[in-house]
């Protein structure tokens, strides 16, 4: 153990049993030596979601934390804090900026982000929670008959498929939003995959893009999708954080799918900083 912060050695309290820890003894404003970096990197892979606490985080400093996990995003089509800082994400309820189906981000990618780092900087006063949920959790507790009839499927995952939910959800569309749909971004993945750190194997499709499972008679899909999604978000593999202003989390995009809650009206503004998947 690394000692950064206050000369406390850095300690991970579990949140629940399924995911989720607390990280106390490190500051995640100050810059990371490798040693920290490589302590956080392997407990996010292991817990899935990090909660640490950062009341004054600056974008300099939220932009070096996503820099020392690797390559940090401009997200392809959400708000940005602009010049100088458009690997900073904006999610403003005020402008429709609430993520509230849950999803594993940008999985219309090849790669899709290996994590997030999103830090709370305006908070209603109820409300508003983000729910993660264990991928991996859920593909181990399914039967052995269900583990093998999934294993080696691939499913598609198409940005567009936003498109249908916008209309029926009445989520916001932003500026760049026609453009990224003319892309065409759409991509298949393996249902199980395994966690490139732990080797675990995990669920990896979500309600948000993945529009079906390649080769299946579309009701067979429906059928096989609507079962995992259930399953997927059952409590027992689910932590709901209620947000306090400036909490940071960072999430493992490759062993977990989330959620916010939308039962509040008053503003909630989140940063938030990706960083880049890698070939697995
Ligand atoms: O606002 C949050 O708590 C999470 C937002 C979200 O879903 C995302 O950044 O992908």
């Amino acid at each position: 153990m690394s000692g950064t912060w206050q000369d406390r050695p850095m300690e991970f309290r579990r949140l629940t049993g399924a995911l989720g820890a607390e990280v106390l003894g490190l500051d995640p404003a100050a810059p990371l030596d490798p040693t920290d970096t490589a302590e956080v990197y392997t407990a996010l892979c292991r817990y899935s979601v990090l909660l640490l606490r950062a009341p004054d985080l600056t974008p300099e400093q939220h932009m070096a934390l996503g820099r020392a996990m690797g390559e940090i995003e401009v997200h392809s089509f959400f708000p940005n804090l602009g010049s100088g800082y458009e690997h900073v994400t904006i999610l403003d309820s005020a402008d429709g900026g609430t993520a509230s189906i849950w999803h594993t981000d940008e999985t219309f990618l090849p790669h899709p982000p290996l994590g997030t780092i999103t830090w709370a900087k305006e908070m209603p006063s109820y409300g508003g929670d983000t729910m993660w949920s264990s991928t991996t959790r859920a593909y181990d507790a399914l039967s052995n008959h269900m583990k093998s009839y999934l294993e080696g499927l691939t499913a598609v995952h198409d940005f567009a498929a936003l498109t249908e939910l916008k209309a029926r959800f009445g989520l916001a569309t932003y500026e760049r939003y026609g453009e990224e749909v003319l892309q065409g971004r759409r991509t298949t993945h393996l249902v199980v995959r395994a966690h490139p750190v732990t080797g675990r194997k995990g669920l990896f499709v979500n309600p948000t893009y993945t529009t079906h499972l390649v080769g299946l008679p579309p009701d067979e899909s429906d059928l096989i999708l609507g079962f995992l999604y259930r399953h997927m978000i059952k409590e027992q593999f689910t932590w709901r954080h209620c947000w306090r202003q400036g909490d940071l989390v960072l999430w493992d995009n490759r062993s977990t799918m989330h959620r916010v809650i939308p039962d509040f009206t008053e503003r909630r503004l989140m940063h938030r900083v990706s960083v880049v998947g890698r070939p697995e």
